[in-house]
């Protein structure tokens, strides 16, 4: 038995996912050398889709297996440009989807059957309608929730996920489309393992991923050691290449058989992906990943523009609370009753969802709060700590085990003093909404595999739960910068004051 605290990511981290030495079986594979044109790597099922043995294919020229116009248009093609698409039809009584690309000395080429269920209307003509609305969307979650439902449409996946990466790599599904019968994944949270830094890193390169089932027996890449110098074929840009087992396992207990999975990038960055799941095997072929690779790349476009005209609109409003703020407080009779009037101003200047007072003696709570009690401690214990100085914790009740009840309604908490020594403003936030909808029970303690050692997905899930309990959503420059501007206002105003009932008395 191994307990949580022994799991082991790196083991995730590690695995060498861009050399599976395997490729999924809807599809053969075969790579050559550009300069001989010698073939040294063939899949196992090379004779189910080119009519030729992988035996027979290796260490014959490129030729011998797909005929001499597609070799020749393949490997000018790639001797200028990289990649290059060729249909053979009617090869062996098959028509077959050639994709090929260059790997350092090698072509390697993709086959498929071309698409047996193609629309008549091609996807890439759907996808060219759809795309002039996503301009319409005013932020990201509303691009998102367009590209979802626009991507369900088109490719008829189950389910059609937009997958959102937070700074420290966890993710949460922003806008979802789905079939009735789903139970709905929207705003659910997961953590950062789910998805290792060199899948991410593979899915910035190789945009579109496809997994057609993922109870699949892996086709071996069979080679002759004098041809290949015992490199590892990197598999990185093949739609074929053989998935981590991991996931597969991950895929098996979400009730998953199949995905479509396109990368967004904003600028060098992963931004989050679309992520297209269905109940029963599927293969989008050549036709839709090439749709949805286009669908994606405008969606990333799009997103750094708009981040940035979200943000601007944000600092408009803040900047509309702030100009409200300082009218009341100038105006209120007493500055007790301008915290009394601006209640919503107040939190909304930070987000906040709760806030406690304590100014000239008097305490009160605005909005939700941990109990008064608790929320009183809290104040006192952050003023103690503060130094006169703001103060930001995203895990309060973690952080001081003594204030653990103020988790639920307080586990962000920033804290402003004020002028007076016990004149202070603490802001709360709720704690993160976390997913409890699993394919299997959460509360299961995390085991590793019994047999390997390794670990389980669903031990990634159960950790996951322990480690975003008691945090909120965390507290940004921008909620800083705002809350000093407040106290100046504070400060401002109390002088203000003041002074002028020194001017009165004299
Ligand atoms: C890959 N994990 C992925 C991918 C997704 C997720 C979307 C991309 C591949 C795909 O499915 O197309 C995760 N899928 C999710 C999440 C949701 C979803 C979060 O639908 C939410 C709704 N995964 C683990 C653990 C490991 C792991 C513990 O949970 C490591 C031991 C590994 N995940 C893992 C690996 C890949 C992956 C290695 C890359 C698979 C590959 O391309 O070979």
């Amino acid at each position: 038995e191994i307990v949580q605290s022994d799991l082991d990511y790196s083991i995730c981290d590690r695995e060498p996912i861009h050399i599976p030495g395997a490729i999924q079986p809807h599809g053969a594979f075969l790579a050559a050398r550009v300069d001989t044109s010698v073939v040294t790597h063939a899949s196992a099922n090379l004779d189910e889709m080119l009519g030729i043995s992988a035996g027979a294919a290796l260490g014959q020229t490129l030729r011998q297996s797909i005929g001499a116009l597609a070799s020749g248009t393949i490997l000018d093609a790639i001797s200028r440009d990289h990649s290059a698409l060729y249909q053979l039809s009617g090869w062996y009584g098959k028509d077959l989807h050639l994709t090929a690309y260059r790997v350092g000395p090698q072509v390697c080429i993709d086959v498929e059957p071309v698409s047996p269920s193609v629309a008549p209307i091609s996807p890439v003509h759907r996808v060219r309608a759809v795309l002039d609305a996503f301009r319409s969307a005013e932020g990201q979650r509303e691009l998102c929730a367009l590209a979802v439902r626009s991507l369900r449409e088109i490719t008829g996946y189950d389910r059609v996920m937009a997958y959102r990466f937070d700074t420290d790599g966890h993710g949460e599904v922003i806008a979802e489309a789905r079939g009735c019968e789903m139970d709905p994944y929207l705003g659910l949270h997961y953590p950062a393992s789910d998805i290792p830094p060199q899948a991410r890193q593979l899915y910035l390169r190789q945009r579109v991923g496809a997994i057609v089932d993922s109870r699949y027996r892996p086709v071996p890449l069979l080679t002759d050691r004098t041809l290949d110098h015992g490199t590892p074929l990197d598999l990185t840009c093949s739609t074929l290449r053989s998935v981590s087992p991991y996931h597969l396992a991950y895929m098996q207990n979400m009730q998953t058989a199949a995905s479509l999975t396109i990368g967004l990038a904003e600028g060098p960055e992963l931004w989050g992906m679309l992520v297209c799941h269905h109940r029963t095997p599927r293969n989008p072929g050549p036709e839709l990943r090439a749709a949805a690779d286009i669908l994606g790349q405008f969606v990333s476009t799009l997103l750094g523009p708009l981040g940035e005209a979200e943000a601007a609109r944000k600092r408009v409003e803040r900047n509309a609370t702030m100009m409200r703020l300082a009218e009341q407080f100038a105006s209120a009779p007493t500055m007790l009753e301008a915290f009394a009037a601006t209640e919503s101003e107040l939190l909304d200047l930070v987000d906040a969802a709760g806030a406690i007072i304590s100014f000239a003696g008097v305490v009160r709570c605005i909005g939700r709060t941990p109990p008064p009690g608790q929320a009183e401690r809290a104040l006192a214990r952050l003023r103690d700590e503060s130094a006169g100085e703001l103060l930001a914790c995203d895990d309060l009740g973690l952080r001081h085990p003594e204030l653990s009840a103020c988790k639920r309604g307080g586990s962000g908490a920033l804290l402003l003093p004020l002028v007076g020594a016990d004149d202070a403003m603490l802001w709360f936030r709720p704690e993160q909404s976390r997913t409890t909808r699993w394919g299997g029970n959460p509360a299961e303690p995390a085991l590793a595999d019994a047999a390997t050692g390794l670990i389980s997905p669903r031990a990634s899930f159960a950790v996951w739960i322990q480690t975003v309990s008691g945090h909120s959503a965390p507290w940004k420059e921008g909620d800083i910068a705002i809350a000093h501007e407040f106290r100046k206002l504070i400060e401002g105003e109390t002088a203000r004051r003041t002074k002028a009932e020194l001017t009165q008395l004299r």
